[in-house]
């Protein structure tokens, strides 16, 4: 039998139509709005990334592309909350609804992407895995760690990558597994692990942070992983997955066309039709986004562009003194490249 139809639709495909992958297709923008914030998983311990300071003020480029979408949304960078989550939580957090957004450095993967239900937006941090030792160790390769105790966090693709990388190469580690990252890092400082291992950015979050003396800490040239951190939202819900990915746009957008938090006001007055689609003074993105035209215009004045972000967070002047690299403009040598606005 072919089951239940409603205006010739078969009921199995219209529920699948409305929802999908346990969103409700428009319903993430109208219960941000109606909650008056746009609700992010965070993370609570890295620098640079998410952390709290003394104030409970959420810090970071993960924190920063919160408050972007807020500035789209509500015009407000301010209106964001953050919801605190482990490793091990952060899926379940945005999967149950409690919060619209993942922006807590979490890697995009095929299994993610499509079992686990999630839409990634743009790359905001593309990484690789790491490791780190103490100085005094003498070890300058991550080759030299046959049978070394390595401190890892479970429920992250750095569990998986380590045991991958130790297999290919034919040598054998001790994995000592902590949930918690202060837990992780105090395990390593402490000297009951050889080697700590996580995204790279993580790593220089930790030493800048954690370590008594960061200069006793080095972290090896091996780069094991491809670790593309990415914000993510559940599947079935376009409107809401849209809006992310074109706020990640707008912010390497004006970079491209040297717009800052500073010059913006400047540019409104521009002569270059990308940038007046840009900033709404020609309307259409904003409408089609189910924005105020002011959208992206609220994001660059009220957050910045993206190597604006990326320079007050984890650049050279911070403590994690991260070089653009791949995160570097695509006119520079790196991957950040924002699709057209038109
Ligand atoms: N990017 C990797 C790793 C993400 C991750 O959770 N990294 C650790 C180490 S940098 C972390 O953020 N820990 C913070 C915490 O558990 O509070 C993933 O998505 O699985």
């Amino acid at each position: 039998m072919c089951g239940l139809k409603w205006f010739g639709v078969a009921m199995p495909a219209l529920l699948a139509l409305v929802w999908s992958g346990g969103a409700l297709a428009g319903a993430t923008l109208d219960g941000v709005k109606s909650r008056g914030v746009v609700t992010c998983a965070a993370n609570t311990g890295l620098a640079g990334f998410g952390m709290p300071d003394q104030q409970g003020d959420y810090k970071g480029l993960d924190a920063d592309t919160c408050r972007a979408v807020a500035a789209a949304v509500f015009g407000d960078a301010k209106k964001v909350k953050f919801v605190p989550t482990t490793t091990q939580q952060r899926f379940t957090v945005l999967q149950s609804g409690e919060a619209d957004i993942l922006t807590r450095n979490t890697t995009w993967t095929a299994l993610r992407d499509t079992e686990q239900g999630l839409n990634f937006a743009p790359v905001t941090y593309y990484d690789g895995q790491g490791f780190m030792v103490a100085k005094k160790t003498g070890i300058k390769s991550a080759k030299e760690l046959d049978g070394a105790t390595v401190c890892v966090q479970p429920g992250t693709t750095t569990e998986l990558n380590l045991a991958d990388y130790f297999r290919t190469n034919h040598m054998t580690f001790k994995p000592l597994v902590v949930e918690k990252l202060a837990e992780v890092e105090n395990a390593f400082f402490s000297g009951r692990c050889d080697a700590y291992t996580t995204d790279r950015s993580g790593l220089a979050a930790t030493r800048a942070g954690k370590a008594s003396n960061p200069d006793d800490y080095v972290i090896l040239p091996e780069i094991i992983s491809k670790e593309p951190l990415a914000p993510a939202v559940r599947h079935g819900d376009d409107e809401w997955f849209d809006i992310v990915k074109w706020t990640v746009y707008a912010m390497i957008g004006a970079e491209e066309k040297g717009i800052t938090s500073a010059n913006v006001d400047e540019a409104l007055k521009s002569d270059d039709p990308d940038v007046k689609r840009m900033l709404g003074v020609t309307p259409g993105i904003g409408k089609a986004l189910h924005l105020d035209e002011k959208w992206a215009y609220n994001i660059i004045k009220q957050v910045g562009n993206y190597g604006e972000v990326f320079e007050r967070n984890v650049g050279g002047k911070t403590p994690l003194k991260l070089e653009r690299g791949l995160n570097a403009l695509w006119t520079k040598g790196g991957l950040m490249y924002a699709m057209p606005f038109r």
